[in-house]
């Protein structure tokens, strides 16, 4: 076996460990959707993913829906005078030409809302996500540990 053979091997379980995917919808790039296994009691859950606009025409994600949850929105979290406020983006969030939007804890996300069971790490959450122009794209959100981020990591130091 070749050194670059032995190279790319390395770079696909790299990849594979942790578990990226990514989805193509016309021009739009969707990739990582993940959200976070959620206590028992919980009702919500959020959701986040990167989306990136390779086009020349800004497009608007909309809404989606989830076989987990009954509600489906898109949301987004800003300091407003010192304090967290989160608020439903009723006119979607646009997606301009070249533009990379990163929906993250903190920020833009979605907010899954009464779940029908709680989400547990390794899980796959069925939902699809619509455009205003490119329609419609099935995706699976990636289940991480409660406090987890993108990269698969806890993040304890963070939460205590
Ligand atoms: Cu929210």
């Amino acid at each position: 076996m070749t050194r670059h053979f032995l190279a790319a091997l390395l770079l696909t379980f790299l990849a594979s460990s942790v578990q990226a995917h990514e989805y193509k919808l016309g021009s739009l790039e969707i990739k990582h959707p993940w959200t976070r296994a959620t206590p028992k009691s919980a009702q919500v859950a959020g959701g986040y993913m990167k989306i990136i606009n390779t086009g020349t025409t800004p497009d608007r994600l909309v809404g989606g829906s989830t076989d987990v949850a009954k509600s489906f929105e898109i949301h987004e979290m800003s300091m407003n005078g010192g304090v967290m406020k989160m608020r439903e983006l009723k006119d979607g969030l646009e997606i301009a030409p070249g533009a990379t939007v990163e929906l993250k804890p903190g920020s833009y996300h979605i907010m899954m809302m009464n779940l029908s069971h709680p989400l547990a790490k390794g899980d796959k959450v069925k939902a699809s996500l619509n455009f205003e122009k490119a329609g419609k794209v099935d995706v699976e959100f990636a289940v991480q540990a409660i406090g987890g981020n993108a990269a698969g990591m806890d993040m304890k130091e963070h939460t205590q």
